[in-house]
């Protein structure tokens, strides 16, 4: 058996190419995937741990070990916890949005983290109201990064804290602000960063590939942003048991597997009633579940 065959974990990928960290060495190499990966329908992504062949002048890859996850949205696999970078403003904020990024991170058993970016653009009121809305995730069972200042150096060595043997994703909206927040930790990095659209409000994609860094003792994802998501693999039936703060109170429903749509005795409808669970969080839920019907229908 090959000691030439080697273990290592996938942090970057481009065009074809896999820049492999060597288990043991910690040396980076650049491997190529063999041609029957393809045809197994599979695709190594960044955060892989793979088996690769060090022996010729390239690489190759010839295993990929088996996931502890892997997200879509952005590709890359083995992730811990997800840093939900989210603007303020430009682009707007949008608890539809938020809550749909992190429904989709509790459904891969990843856990997120909330960092609010641009605060300093808004005025005192307008941040007001954005940190009762955050004060609220805070209950609801998330870390959340809310400062006046989004960049001082307190809150980003609180972030850091979190790194360590940890493999961390930053993800959230194109022009949220997850590649300038990683060059505030790390100014080396030099991340390249852009102005969103004006006219769209909108990011524009800056970031085109996952690649991993080495930050503070762990590994740190800055990744493309999107400016939409689908909830495509998650079932109605899975949706409730994604919101932490509903977990908390679903054992004292009336029924086993409420819903907590239109069953009586629901006592999380009755914690949205009286302040306890975010209306917006609630409504949202109901925006989901009809979200995941509408695609029963149409596949
Ligand atoms: N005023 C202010 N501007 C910010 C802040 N964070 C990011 N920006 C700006 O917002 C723009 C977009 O930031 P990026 O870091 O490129 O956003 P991104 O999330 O990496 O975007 P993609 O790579 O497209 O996914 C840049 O012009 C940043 O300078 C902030 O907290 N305050
Ligand atoms: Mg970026
Ligand atoms: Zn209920």
């Amino acid at each position: 058996m090959g000691n030439m065959e080697k273990k290592g974990r996938i942090i970057k990928s481009i065009s074809g190419f896999y820049d492999v960290l060597d288990n043991d060495s910690h040396e980076l190499i650049r491997t190529r995937a063999r041609g029957n990966f393809r045809k197994r329908g599979i695709k190594p992504v960044v955060g892989d741990f793979v088996e690769y062949d060090a022996s010729g002048d390239l690489g190759y890859i010839l295993e990929i070990l088996p996931r502890t996850n892997s997200l879509v949205r952005p590709p890359i696999a083995n992730v811990d916890q997800a840093i939900v970078v989210t603007s303020s403003v430009e682009p707007n904020f949008s608890s539809n949005l938020l809550d749909k990024i992190l429904v989709n991170i509790e459904h891969n058993g990843i856990d997120p983290l909330i960092y609010l970016t641009k605060t300093d653009l808004l005025d005192d009121d307008k941040y007001q109201e954005l940190k009762k809305i955050f004060d609220g995730y805070n209950r609801a069972g998330y870390v959340v990064f809310t400062d006046r200042d989004p960049y001082n150096q307190e809150q980003i060595d609180r972030l850091e804290s979190h790194f360590a043997d940890k493999v961390t994703v930053f993800t959230g909206q194109s022009g949220a602000g997850k590649s300038t927040l990683l060059n505030h930790i790390n100014p080396e990095l030099g991340l390249a960063t852009a102005a969103i659209s004006q006219t769209l409000n909108r990011g524009k994609h800056t970031t085109r590939q996952v690649s991993l860094f080495e930050i503070a003792d762990g590994l740190v994802a800055d990744t493309p942003g999107f400016s939409s998501l689908e909830l495509i693999s998650i079932e109605k039936e899975e949706l409730p048991t994604l919101y932490p703060e509903f977990v908390e109170y679903s054992g004292e429903c009336q029924f086993r597997g409420c819903n907590h749509v239109n069953e009586p005795g629901c006592m999380v409808k009755e914690k949205v009633a009286d302040g306890t669970i975010m209306q917006s969080r609630y409504d949202n839920y109901l925006y989901f579940l009809n979200e995941i019907n509408s695609y029963k229908k149409r596949y």
